[in-house]
């Protein structure tokens, strides 16, 4: 029987996971992949035995360490465990769970604050992308108090500001995988795009719904998630994923017309179960494709003008704000993000043994 491993229990956007010191899980991939499983509780629907949530976005896990890489503070790797499969993934990050990393950071004493607000410069070891994240630290400790809110999310929260550069093509190799803003699968028009996520974005019209449905609607609705998957299959490869069978990615995004004066309406499945609301990285290469001219979103989407773009990407049950700064070319230069997270259990995870 194990003594128990420490592990901080918290929610990271409107998602939530368990967050790990690197030096308190096995270094060995395997060896840790089969730890994480039987702490979460994975393969199970319910992960009755486990910590997770039972959902993909309750099914996380952070692994965090000191870094070596100059001017940068953490290492961060995210995994997604599978609920129903043995499977546990590094082919994404997680721009939600992110937000959790800064506040874990400063509470283990990985990072010192420095006053009021103290910035936490984070190595997204999925991406190999950097991300700065601005916490709330008055008084030298973590904040979670405060006034900002995020929809999905109940109540306020201290923000935690997330700004992001060069993440374009950072799973994929490029922002536009096969050089082309559309392309056609099954019939489908889709434009195949990584500004931080690989996604998959096409009309929801063209899937035979309106994409104003809500979750449990269209997890009820084999057919269009049958018809997602086989895009989704041949959209791996053409994306440099490979087989994407056991990945969590690409993300399926159907657009529609933003109907809250957003810039559009979004509904994802993660990739097979539709997503509550959207990933952070998830809305930023959406919010992406609706600025590339005569791509599915692009005719759709109402983007305001100006270099400093604030895109609300309505999904279903709010919206989520992305920021996208222009250089001159009009090409995307940054991102970011207004998130919030809460340490909700800090304590020992015993794995079966
Ligand atoms: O896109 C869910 C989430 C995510 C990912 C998923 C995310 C992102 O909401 O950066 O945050 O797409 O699997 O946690």
């Amino acid at each position: 029987m194990s003594e128990g491993i420490p592990c901080m229990w918290m929610r990271g956007g409107t998602s939530k996971g368990a967050y790990f010191l690197a030096a308190d899980l096995p270094t060995e991939p395997q060896e840790r992949d089969r730890l994480l499983l039987e702490i979460m509780g994975s393969p199970d629907p319910n992960q009755i035995d486990g910590i997770g949530g039972a959902d993909p976005l309750t099914s996380k896990v952070a692994v965090i360490g000191p870094s070596r890489r100059d001017g940068v503070d953490v290492d961060y790797l995210f995994l997604q465990v599978f609920v129903d499969q043995a499977i546990v993934t590094d082919a994404q990050g997680c721009g939600n769970i992110l937000a959790g990393v800064g506040p874990f950071a400063v509470e283990r004493g990985l990072v010192k604050a420095t006053g009021d607000l103290t910035e936490v410069a984070i190595f997204m070891e999925n991406t190999g992308k950097l991300a700065i994240a601005e916490i709330h630290t008055p008084g030298g400790r973590v904040s979670y108090a405060g006034s900002a809110s995020i929809d999905g999310v109940p109540g306020h929260h201290a923000p935690v500001g997330l700004s992001f550069k060069g993440i374009e093509g950072s799973t994929c190799g490029a922002l536009l995988p096969t050089g082309h803003p559309v392309d056609v699968i099954d019939g489908i028009e889709v434009t195949l795009i990584d500004n931080g996520m690989p996604c998959v974005v096409m009309r929801a019209a063209d899937m035979g719904i309106s994409g104003y449905e809500t979750r449990e609607e269209l997890e009820a609705n084999e057919d269009l998630r049958a018809r997602l998957e086989a895009i989704r299959l041949q959209a791996g490869p053409m994306m440099n994923l490979g087989d994407v069978a056991k990945k969590s990615v690409p993300k399926m995004t159907m657009v529609a017309p933003p109907r809250h004066g957003g810039t559009i309406s979004t509904r994802t499945f993660i990739p097979h179960r539709c997503h509550a609301s959207i990933g952070v990285f998830g809305a930023v290469s959406v919010a992406t494709a609706c600025m590339l001219p005569d791509t599915p979103a692009a005719r759709m989407a109402m983007v305001p003008d100006g270099a400093r773009k604030t895109l609300q990407i309505e999904h279903p049950i709010g919206a989520t704000t992305a920021l996208l700064n222009l250089d001159e070319r009009g090409a995307i230069a940054g991102a970011g993000m207004l998130r919030t997270a809460r340490k909700l259990f800090d304590g020992l995870a015993f794995p079966r043994g």
